[in-house]
């Protein structure tokens, strides 16, 4: 596994989405030479508290896809965070003093392992990798995002789930005099979401504790989100403050509040239509208002990892 040293991710000495293609493939090819000297102890996430604060130790991910990123300040500034408002800005505007320490997660449910832990002590046994995704939100747009995250599957495997668990639910925080956007109804708050236990310990899926190498912006979820990339945007639920393992599917915000429109499922899907527009094609952020849109792919283009989940179910049905 290659280290990355802090220093050389610094995302301020980025100056442009190119250069930074470059530093990582320069990255890589000294990965090729000393990769295998640098197999030593384990790596483990450690996130420092303060705002823009590196993450030290971040490995490369063989799954992250090639692409021209989003700037910080695309991924930053065009936000969905209902707790802190409903318009793409309000998220950034509204999040600024949002404190996301002291934080507590509490893990519940059918588990053999269960507790309230702190945000760092959650963390502390996993690896920190970057993993570079795009993100297809259901309103038809897309970012392409470097997080950096820990492994679901790894996460739920040390809480030691029972068979009786076959899915894992997530839980936003609920704090109003923190999070001014839940003083109105437009959701049914605390936001929720869940995954079937296949989905959560498929490889691709993430909880995200970075991006560009530097601490989780509030408005991307600090201090941990969730980020499954062939589903759409609304599945990666920010501020988790609780993790269940249950037995029946559970409820999720968007099927709460519009259960025609926003299914359990959620997987990117351009044959299925949303009930008010097309999901066949989508527009990259940061391109131009008249650039041409793209063309959304199945599982947004992560197929080949996840297709095998859904042998045998009918995706128009299960949306
Ligand atoms: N708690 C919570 N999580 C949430 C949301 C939200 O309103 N509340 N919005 C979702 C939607 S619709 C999208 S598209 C993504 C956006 O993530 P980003 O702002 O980091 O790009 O967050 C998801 N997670
Ligand atoms: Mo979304």
């Amino acid at each position: 596994m290659l280290i990355r040293k802090a220093e050389d991710i610094r995302p301020s000495e980025i100056t442009s989405k190119s250069n930074y293609l470059n530093r990582r493939n320069f990255l890589k090819s000294a990965g090729a030479i000393g990769g295998s000297a640098l197999a030593g102890p384990a790596l483990s996430a450690v996130v420092p508290v303060e705002e823009h604060a590196k993450i030290p130790n971040i490995a490369t991910s063989r799954f992250s896809k090639e692409e021209r990123n989003n700037s910080l300040e695309d991924i930053s500034t065009y936000n969905n965070y209902y707790e802190f408002g409903t318009g793409k800005a309000d998220p950034h505007k509204y999040s600024q003093k949002f404190k996301p320490r002291p934080w507590k997660i509490t893990v519940d449910g059918e588990a053999e392992e269960t507790g309230t832990y702190d945000f760092d002590d959650f963390i502390k046994p996993f690896d920190a990798e970057e993993r570079i995704y795009r993100m297809r939100c259901v309103e038809a747009w897309s970012m392409v995002i470097p997080w950096v995250g820990i492994s679901l599957a790894e996460v739920v495997k040390r809480f030691k789930p029972t068979s009786k668990a076959k899915y894992v639910a997530f839980t936003t925080l609920h704090d109003p005099s923190r999070m001014p956007g839940q003083r109105s109804r437009v959701l049914d708050w605390p936001y929720r979401e869940g995954l079937t236990i296949a989905e959560a310990t498929n490889p691709l899926a993430i909880l995200a504790i970075g991006i560009y190498g530097e601490a989780l912006p509030n408005q991307n979820g600090a201090p941990i989100r969730l980020v499954t990339p062939w589903k759409y945007g609304f599945k990666g639920i920010k501020g988790i403050v609780r993790m269940s393992f249950v037995e029946k599917q559970p409820r999720t915000s968007w099927n709460l509040s519009a259960p025609q429109e926003y299914g359990f499922y959620a997987n990117v899907n351009p044959d299925v239509d949303h009930p008010r527009w097309s999901q066949a094609r989508e527009r990259r952020i940061g391109t131009g208002l008249f650039a041409d849109k793209i063309p959304t792919r199945m599982f947004n283009g992560y197929g080949e990892q996840v297709a095998d989940l859904y042998k045998g179910l009918d995706l128009r049905k299960n949306f």
